[in-house]
């Protein structure tokens, strides 16, 4: 096993909790001597231990000398919980691998130097799986560094953009395939946003219908305070009511969902919402699910109403990969950031 094997491994469980720990990163770490795991964890919520805490305090025997392999740089200040570098001290590690320095102004970088003062190698890991750990902790990164949360864009549509048919039903345009990865997706983010349209056609519940998914905010950004009684719950925000949202600054709701501790928001439309987001530069992935139909119906609703513009000034994305979903196809794109 490489030091890039036991990082991913520790990204396995980073991973294993992407969605539960706002506005804490998501983070994994193990333990190992002479090619033996000690013990391994990962952090389970904020508030709770760090996944270094967890990690050592499972390990099966006495972790001197041995080397901590952790996704993100281990903390150096003492925040809910106490700094993780002086555990690492107390504990006499021998060394430590760290899969990504951590974005957090208290933190970046300074773990580096505090633990090799102490006498701790350590490195700081490159390529592929720092890749890996970096993108665990996108949203977190983002929200810490600009107080704003990663925003993803998801639409299902057909061939020529549509979202519903002239009778505006709500009716899957996409097959189960795309509906359970939908699924998957909402179970990793902090919070599910939709437009008031939406919500008075469809009236979705934009929880993850999972066994043992975590409840994720419900963000319904409504203008017109037209949201029926039957769509309010304990975790529904509504954008003008509990967010300051006066219909203009799509911005400054973002940065109130943020300070609520949202790093991670999936948009699932309506095209008004979507159109706005990405008219304002608020998305940072778009997801694209395309139904292999045609409706071709001016009557139908448009997936995406941004403003428009001429081919020269035509918003354009990064293509990130694509996932067949039975019959249907995922497009991922990043905004191109200027
Ligand atoms: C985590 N989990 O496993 C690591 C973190 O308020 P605290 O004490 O929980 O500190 C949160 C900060 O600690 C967080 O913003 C991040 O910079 C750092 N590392 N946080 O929640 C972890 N290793
Ligand atoms: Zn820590």
């Amino acid at each position: 096993m490489t030091d890039a094997d036991w990082l991913a491994r520790a990204a396995d469980l980073a991973d294993a909790q992407v969605g539960r720990t706002a506005p804490n990163p998501a983070v994994g770490a193990v333990c190992v001597r002479d090619g033996r795991l000690l013990g391994e964890g990962a952090h389970l919520r904020a508030g709770g231990p760090h996944a270094e805490v967890n990690c050592l305090n499972s390990c099966t025997e006495d972790p001197a000398g041995a080397t901590l392999y952790v996704t993100l740089e281990p903390c150096s200040t003492t925040g809910r919980t106490p700094p993780c570098c002086d555990l690492i001290r107390a504990k006499r590690l021998g060394r430590v691998v760290i899969g990504c320095l951590d974005p957090n102004p208290r933190h970046a970088g300074r773990a580096v130097d505090l633990l090799r003062e102490a006498g701790i190698a350590v490195d700081v890991a490159e390529g592929p799986i720092a890749d890996r750990c970096r993108a665990l902790i996108a949203p977190f990164a983002k929200a810490i560094v600009t107080g704003l949360p990663y925003l993803r864009l998801k639409l299902a549509l057909t061939l020529d953009g549509y979202i519903a048919d002239g009778t505006r039903a709500a009716r899957w345009i996409t097959g189960p395939e795309a509906r359970d990865w939908v699924q998957r997706l909402r179970a990793r983010v902090d919070a599910v946003m939709v437009g008031a349209g939406t919500v008075r056609d469809d009236h979705p519940s934009l929880q993850p219908h999972l066994p043992d998914a975590p409840r994720k905010w419900r963000v319904l950004v409504d203008r017109h305070t037209s949201i029926e009684p039957r769509d309010l719950d304990d975790r529904t925000l509504l954008a003008t009511r509990d967010l300051g949202y006066t219909g203009h600054d799509l911005a400054a709701l973002l940065r109130a969902l943020c300070a609520k501790g949202v790093n991670d928001v999936l948009c699932e439309g309506g095209g008004t919402l979507a159109g706005a987001l990405l008219d304002a530069g608020l998305v940072d992935e778009l997801l694209v699910i395309y139904a292999p139909k045609i409706l071709g119906d001016p009557a139908a609703v448009r997936g995406l109403a941004i403003a428009p513009r001429p081919l020269s000034r035509a918003l354009t994305l990064t293509p990130l990969d694509r996932l067949p979903l039975g019959p249907d196809t995922l497009l991922r794109f990043v905004s191109q950031r200027p």
